[in-house]
């Protein structure tokens, strides 16, 4: 676990490592995830408790079914996601409210306000209101220890499972954590009860009342939870996680009604609250989630008027807010910052991705893409995807452009292996159940590059770094009926090129398989960097096509255009670019003797 000791009995910790923190002192047995920035690191930080059987799941509806067996075996359950990961296990998570839970179970969702690193700012607390399951949300690091610990009581004591939201700065700041001990808790075992568990219609009709009635004793219990603090009562604010934050730094004698649980939401002791104040204020991140509730209540409250509805609050723009509201000082002129020069992000020099999209370029298609660091291909210079939507999108889609027949070039659908795991399988089964015209390019390198490398079902080894069995990814795409199926090195740039163009001829559903580890593998060898020979380039400028960072532009011009050079420090010695070079004027850098 990386945490930086301060004191025996406390901690530096991030918030994601305080919740894995908090479920292990709870005495959490298994624990589930699928990665997802930023809730990745809880997984990876409680993997380093031995009492804790942590495991990456295939996906996230995966590692809820598996905590939601957990629990029903009566051990202590978790699983973490971040805000899209909720989407793709939602069909279990709201029957798992009408199930309830045997041990405590809670769900980490992580949203990431401001979109750092995702496709979508979608606002956890809706699904906790869709769901009727209580959702706390912790303010800071220690909060979130202490709110992973109430929440596996909370889901014993009303027999439900609990949604714990973070966002980004909670998982990602660090803050004191006090440490306690863990609390052994016996595994109650497995009690047959399928009117509880077995969600035929004619139990499930019996189970809605009772998620009801268990909401309005959890409101209650949301209210004794929620907090009063300051003095100035000209407004009262309503808020709760890292807005609390921003409030109380910006305006710190305001009255204040903390909430540590937002739903459901605890209306009467706002309304309690709302007595002793001038004007009742909302702060909280993405949707009117509160405000909203509180006006359908017959409430007088404000808040998206004053605070903005996307991206992250600050306490810059809770300090706009509050000076509009007439109690905090505008924010003082700052200068004029100093300009620093954007840069696009790039893939790594010697990425294996490259080579698969340039291909892809070359021969010319309409490309269903799909979520990873081969994302970075739909900017230049490769610029070669033209949707992405969500996790293993990109086949389902592809079969659905081939059936619509409205584009004039090949139909191809590239997909990372993690991603194809995740939620690539089915949609392949559907294309060649259907099928269709198409290509899959599955780029298998052999990790979870984008969220730091994890590993998956396809790569060998468990979170434990324990050795698996590994999915044998083109067997797999044969037992599902592929027929033409091409494995090939994204090193040797004339094989993928071939492949691929021979996959994009065949008329039914093809997969071309690039085989070849991330360059980050902890395991890579940095081969001999290469070098351009200025007297040699001719300054046709192919190899920068491939988008690699390690070749850069020099001020030399031939017939016009300027010549290349490449960054020794940075290049791997892939070959990609000598393999590209009409002149082969780039060679590997001489060793000296
Ligand atoms: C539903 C969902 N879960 C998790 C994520 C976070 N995420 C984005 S891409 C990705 C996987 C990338 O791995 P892979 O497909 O193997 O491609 P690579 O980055 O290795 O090239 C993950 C976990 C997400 N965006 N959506």
């Amino acid at each position: 676990m990386t945490t930086l000791s301060v004191r025996a009995d406390r901690a530096l910790l991030s918030g994601n490592e305080a919740i894995a923190r908090g479920a292990w002192e709870a005495g959490v047995h298994v624990a589930a995830a699928y990665p997802g920035t930023p809730s990745t690191e809880t997984l990876q930080a409680l993997a380093g408790y031995d009492e804790v059987d942590s495991r990456w799941a295939t996906n996230e509806k995966v590692a809820v079914d598996v905590a939601l067996g957990a629990s029903l075996g009566g051990a202590r359950a978790f699983a973490a996601m971040k805000h899209v990961g909720l989407n793709v296990a939602a069909d279990t998570f709201m029957t798992a409210s009408y199930v309830g839970v045997g041990g405590g179970l809670v769900i980490m969702v992580a949203d990431d306000p401001g979109m750092h690193s995702s496709q979508n700012e979608q606002d956890t607390r809706l699904y906790a209101r869709l769901g009727l399951v209580p959702l706390l949300e912790p303010s800071d690091s220690a909060e979130a220890k202490d709110y992973t610990k109430l929440a596996f009581d909370v889901s014993e004591e009303f027999d439900t499972p609990v949604l714990l939201r973070s966002t980004t700065r909670i998982s990602h700041n660090r803050g004191i954590v006090p440490l306690e001990t863990r609390r052994e808790v016996a595994v109650r075992g497995f009690r047959r009860d399928p009117a509880k568990y077995v969600m035929l219609p004619a139990y499930a009709r019996g189970r809605h009342p009772v998620i009801l009635e268990r909401l309005e004793r959890l409101a209650g219990y949301a209210g004794d939870l929620a907090a009063e603090e300051g003095t100035d009562g000209r407004v009262g604010i309503v808020t709760a996680g890292v807005p609390y934050q921003y409030v109380k730094e910006v305006a710190p004698d305001l009255r204040i009604l903390k909430l540590g649980m937002t739903y459901p939401i605890p209306i009467e002791r706002i309304r309690r609250f709302a007595e002793t104040v001038d004007r009742l204020v909302v702060v909280e991140e993405l949707e009117p989630f509160l405000e909203e509730a509180l006006l359908a209540a017959g409430l007088d409250v404000v808040g998206k008027a004053f605070f903005p509805r996307t991206g992250e609050l600050s306490p810059d723009l809770v300090r706009d807010g509050l000076a509009a509201l007439g109690v905090a000082d505008p924010r003082p002129p700052v200068p004029d910052a100093p300009t620093t020069v954007t840069r696009p992000p790039l893939m790594c020099p010697g990425c294996p991705h490259m080579v698969p999209y340039w291909s892809i370029k070359r021969l010319g298609a309409t490309v269903t893409g799909d979520i990873g660091c081969y994302t970075l291909a739909a900017l230049e210079p490769l610029a070669t995807m033209d949707t992405c939507i969500s996790m293993g999108a990109s086949i389902g889609m592809a079969s659905g452009m081939a059936a619509s027949g409205g584009s004039d070039e090949p139909v191809v659908a590239t997909i990372g292996d993690s991603t194809f795991l995740h939620g690539g399988v089915p949609a392949l089964m559907e294309a060649v159940y259907n099928d269709a015209n198409m290509t899959v390019v599955i780029l298998d390198n052999g990790t979870t590059a984008m969220t730091g490398g994890q590993e998956h079902p396809g790569t060998g080894t468990t979170l434990a770094g324990e050795k698996a069995r590994a999915v044998d990814i083109p067997a797999l795409c044969r037992a599902v009926g592929v027929e033409d199926l091409h494995v090939v090195d994204p090193y040797d740039v004339s094989a993928t090129l071939r492949a691929i163009e021979q996959a994009m001829a065949y008329r039914g559903t093809s997969v071309v398989i690039t085989h070849r580890p991330c360059v980050e593998a902890p395991l890579r060898v940095k081969d001999r960097p290469f070098e351009v020979v200025p007297d040699n380039c001719t300054a046709c400028q192919l190899c920068m096509n491939l988008g690699c960072p390690a070749i850069v532009w020099t001020d030399e011009v031939f017939e016009g255009r300027r010549k290349v050079t490449i960054d020794a420090a940075m290049c791997t010695g892939c070959t990609l670019c000598a393999q590209l070079c009409p002149p082969r004027a780039i060679v590997p850098v001489e060793v000296q003797a």
